[in-house]
């Protein structure tokens, strides 16, 4: 991108078109944004590597150019060590955080807190229940999920043990983790134990630090968020495929548009409930609207999507976009990923800026709290104010682009598909796997980065890979980018290589799999565990030929992420921006072959998409060698003037 802080080619910033469309009109009404911003302020060198390190106040200490230690005698290596394994723990705290609450309103709707409670997948809550330990033989529904929500809470405060989803997880994986030390045993106990490392004076040794890394990740991979998933499909239902389209289009001249924002599903369910209750479609039209339209972003939308066809409006740079359409009654919020630059655009038109979480209040945001105990109440609300408000619009802009996709291949519904309701198995998987028809298994995740060109990543990175016969799942953002660029539909087989073409249209799968929100790694972790289980492919995660890649990352979940597929034995690369601890090459390298000599997986920093694809490749094809299954395969790489085509 470019540094010229005049740029106004918008196709610069995005290579989707509904951002140059929405950022003329930031431009010619002087609305800043983050595109605009990210070319105003530089990243701070030091910080973006490392180099720097503020946990004691005889600092900070910037330990680059001549100096090699801190105040204290800190070497680079435990200050780069201490600096991820802290944001790690963010990281892992938010996604975990997120499986207490579904947890806590679990336990609401089974002590008769909440109004009109209800359980969408009974047959998931006996299967959890299982994993939890609990026999649910003779238990009438509600006795089932109280035990079950006191059982998952117990996970997040439990002292000693290991947590109960490892043993999910491939036997020789448990093995490893008991004999490297790192065995999660407890969620919050390993987050707050990584706090107590880096507090000064505690772990200094760059080995340990980044053990602790590891068994913090694991505790909300095989942990906080596995648990996230399982239960939001106990409440709102496993998803299964399901038609929907994607990007700014989807926003309604007509009708009152309510944009549900952040990670949550019990915001966007509510929200749903309340606008279709008829006094609210009343209200609606009595104001001139022809109905109530919600649509989501980021993670919010991924949730709502899969389970009840929600369409996207778009990835997590587009949350001012959608507000600077004029069209947005009210932008709907609830944690994290959230711009605070959301309630500036906002105020420049009528929308309304709602947060709705006790833990996230963002600027002088109108603050309705959706929780487990008035979460119906709340929404009504809110819902209408929103209507309420429609009568205040102003300019409309809403661009015409939009693009139909396909969402919902939970890892139930994967089962399904390959093997049918009596036969559910991963089985056709594998057999296409060593017969080389699907080359490997690759896992596009993760966000979008105001650092990159907004989307060009993701997709050029996701057309490489099934062009060369790997079969692509996605989640979070970037599963909403391949929707917005047309790329989760079955049609999007014609841009497969042959062998993996004829595997999607005989088993009638697109080539690239919408699998989820950000917190729903966590099922990439079930299907690889499942993977072994169905055989053929060695007895561990480490050495299947899959790989994840993290295109455009920004958050410490990411960070938080890629830490427990490593740990799970998986190799995670992550393009767009540099590594966060290239101060410390000794670190950098260590992460790649030290974590593989360890746990079988790396994480390696690659900034260029189309290296990040060569890497890749290699990865898969080696690990295919180890297998003895490899066969020869061409290599589809991308030239320069086919990236820009796309
Ligand atoms: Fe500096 Fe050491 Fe304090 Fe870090 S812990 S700020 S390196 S003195
Ligand atoms: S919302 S963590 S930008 S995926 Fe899950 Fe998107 Fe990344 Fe947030």
């Amino acid at each position: 991108m470019s540094d010229d802080k005049t740029v106004t080619d918008f196709s610069e910033v995005s290579i989707d078109p509904t951002a140059a469309e929405m950022l003329q009109i930031a431009e010619e009404r002087g609305i800043e944004t983050v595109f605009s911003r990210v070319r105003e302020i530089k990243p701070c060198s030091t910080g973006a590597t490392s180099g720097c390190c503020k946990v004691c106040a005889m600092g900070p200490c910037r330990v680059i150019g001549k100096y090699e230690r801190g105040v204290c005698g800190a070497t680079r290596e435990t200050i780069a060590a201490r600096n991820f394994l802290r944001q790690v723990a963010a990281g892992a705290a938010a996604h975990s955080d997120h499986g207490r609450d579904a947890a806590l309103a679990l336990k609401a709707i089974a002590v008769g807190e909440i109004e009109e409670g209800t359980i969408a997948d009974e047959i998931k809550l006996v299967r959890v229940a299982g994993y939890l330990g609990i026999d649910p033989t003779g238990k009438d529904v509600m006795t089932l999920v109280g035990e079950v929500a006191d059982a998952a809470l117990a996970q997040f405060g439990q002292q000693a043990g290991e947590l109960a989803y490892v043993a999910r997880a491939p036997k020789k994986r448990q093995e490893l983790w008991r004999s490297c030390g790192v065995m999660p045993r407890g969620v919050d106990r390993e987050i707050v134990e990584s706090m107590h490392r880096t507090h000064v004076g505690t772990d200094q040794n760059y080995h340990s630090l980044l053990d602790g890394a590891i068994k913090c990740a694991l505790s909300d991979g095989w942990g906080g968020s596995m648990l996230a998933t399982d239960l939001q499909d106990i409440l709102y239902g496993t998803p299964k495929a399901i038609r929907s389209s994607a990007n700014l289009g989807v926003l309604s001249e007509s009708k009152v548009n309510v944009v549900v924002h952040g990670h949550e599903p019990l915001l966007a369910s509510m929200i749903i409930d309340a606008t279709r209750e008829p006094v609210m479609t009343e209200l609606a039209k009595s104001l001139g609207a022809d109905g109530i339209n919600v649509v989501g972003l980021c993670c919010t939308a991924n949730e709502s999507l899969m389970r009840q066809g929600i369409a996207p409006a778009g990835n997590m740079l587009h949350q001012e976009l959608a507000v600077l359409t004029g069209a947005v009654e009210a932008m709907v919020v609830d944690v994290q990923c959230i711009f605070q630059g959301l309630d500036d655009v906002s105020s420049h038109f009528h929308t309304m800026f709602v947060t709705t979480s006790p833990k996230a209040v963002i600027g002088n945001s109108l603050h309705i709290v959706v929780d487990e105990h008035r979460p119906r109440e709340a929404a009504r609300e809110i819902v209408r104010r929103a209507i309420e408000n429609f009568p205040n619009r102003k300019d409309v802009h809403i661009p015409n682009v939009s693009e139909p996709l396909i969402a919902g291949f939970s890892h139930e519904y994967i089962r399904y598909m390959l093997g049918g309701k009596m036969r559910a198995s991963l089985n056709p998987l594998n057999e296409n796997i060593v017969n080389g028809r699907i080359r490997g298994v690759a896992a596009v995740v993760g966000c979008s980065n105001a650092r990159s060109v907004q989307d060009f990543a993701v997709v050029n990175i996701v057309r490489e890979l099934i062009a060369n016969n790997v079969l692509v799942v996605a989640t979070g953002c970037a599963a909403i980018t391949s929707g917005k660029h047309g790329l989760l539909t079955p049609e999007t087989m014609e841009y497969a290589g042959e062998t993996l073409r004829e595997v999607c249209e005989t088993v009638g799968i697109p080539p690239v799999l919408h699998v989820g929100s950000c917190v729903d790694n966590s099922r990439i972790l079930t299907i690889l565990a499942d993977v072994v289980a169905t055989g053929g492919l060695g007895d561990d995660i480490a050495g299947l030929p899959a790989v994840a890649l993290s295109p455009e990352w920004f958050s410490e979940k990411a960070l938080d992420i890629a830490t427990y597929v490593v740990g799970s034995g998986a190799h995670v690369i992550f393009s767009g921006v540099g590594s966060p601890v290239a101060n410390s090459p000794i670190v950098e390298e260590y992460m790649i072959s030290g974590w593989t000599e360890r746990y079988g997986g790396s994480l390696r920093f690659i900034k260029e998409p189309q290296d990040a694809v060569v890497a890749a490749l290699d990865l898969i094809d080696n690990a295919r060698k180890a297998l003895k299954i490899d066969v020869p395969q061409e290599r589809v790489l991308f030239d320069m003037d086919m990236r820009r085509e796309l």
